[in-house]
């Protein structure tokens, strides 16, 4: 069945983090899919899906929104391919992990790269971007980002947990890269697909573990638009 997966573009760069998620899910998976851009400004074409955000999947009649559930989709309708969760534990536990990711890792980088989001997306789409962040923060992005040398190592310390666990195993999901890493990958990628500043250093776990996703199915993100750290 065709697959067709609906995600935020900036001219080519992709840098939805919950789009990052889906797209190693599906290569995980080894599924193919079509992929359609959508810019804040063209959101009007997911009325289709019931709600304005990315990712929506598309597989044959089903629609599916929200990242969380096309990947349970995706575990649940191709068993037979590599897993994202492993088990009904591991699918309970990666909640956990995907509430931090949303909560904490993205709450954390997003003020270190908002203008820098602003200055890459469509110039259609910025009007919408800068009214709609700047009430979020109640503060100018270009504020928010002037005090990211500063706030930068409040974010590196909040990976604390992550640099210690990536310092006895090789992924967030054990020896090998499943759906958990795909979720944290996600909003690393983010931050690379429209930004030049580095928000991990060497040495770092957490920067050695990034490399390693870069080059996860043949290079799919490190292919992808985006600045080098
Ligand atoms: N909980 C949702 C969040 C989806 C979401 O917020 N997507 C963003 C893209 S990163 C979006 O569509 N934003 C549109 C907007 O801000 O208007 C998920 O996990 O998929």
């Amino acid at each position: 069945m065709a697959l067709t997966l609906y995600e935020l573009a900036a001219g080519e760069r992709r840098f939805s983090p919950y789009c990052w998620r889906i797209r190693m899910a599906l290569a995980a998976k080894g599924l193919a899919a079509k992929r359609i851009p959508i810019r804040f400004s063209d959101k009007v074409q997911l009325a289709f899906s019931g709600q304005d955000r990315v990712p929506v999947l598309v597989d044959g009649d089903t629609v599916i929104s929200d990242s969380w559930r096309i990947a349970c989709y995706l575990e649940d309708t191709y068993p037979d391919r590599r897993a994202l969760f492993g088990n009904a534990i591991a699918r309970g536990s990666c909640r956990l992990i995907n509430q931090w990711a949303d909560r904490v890792q993205l709450a954390g980088i997003s003020p270190l790269v908002t203008y820098d989001i602003f200055r890459h997306i469509d110039p259609e789409d910025r009007a919408y971007f800068r009214a709609s962040r700047e009430k979020r923060f109640g503060r100018p992005l270009e504020a928010v980002q002037a005090e990211r040398d500063e706030r930068v190592h409040d974010f590196r310390a909040s990976l604390a947990p992550l640099r210690a666990t990536l310092g006895e195993q090789p992924f967030i999901a054990g020896d090998a890269p499943a759906y958990a890493d795909f979720i944290v990958f996600g909003g690393f990628q983010w931050a690379r697909s429209i930004s030049e500043f580095p928000l991990l250093e060497q040495p770092d776990p957490v920067y050695g573990w990034v490399d390693k996703m870069l080059g996860l199915f043949n290079g799919l993100a490190r292919q992808s638009p985006g600045y080098t750290w």
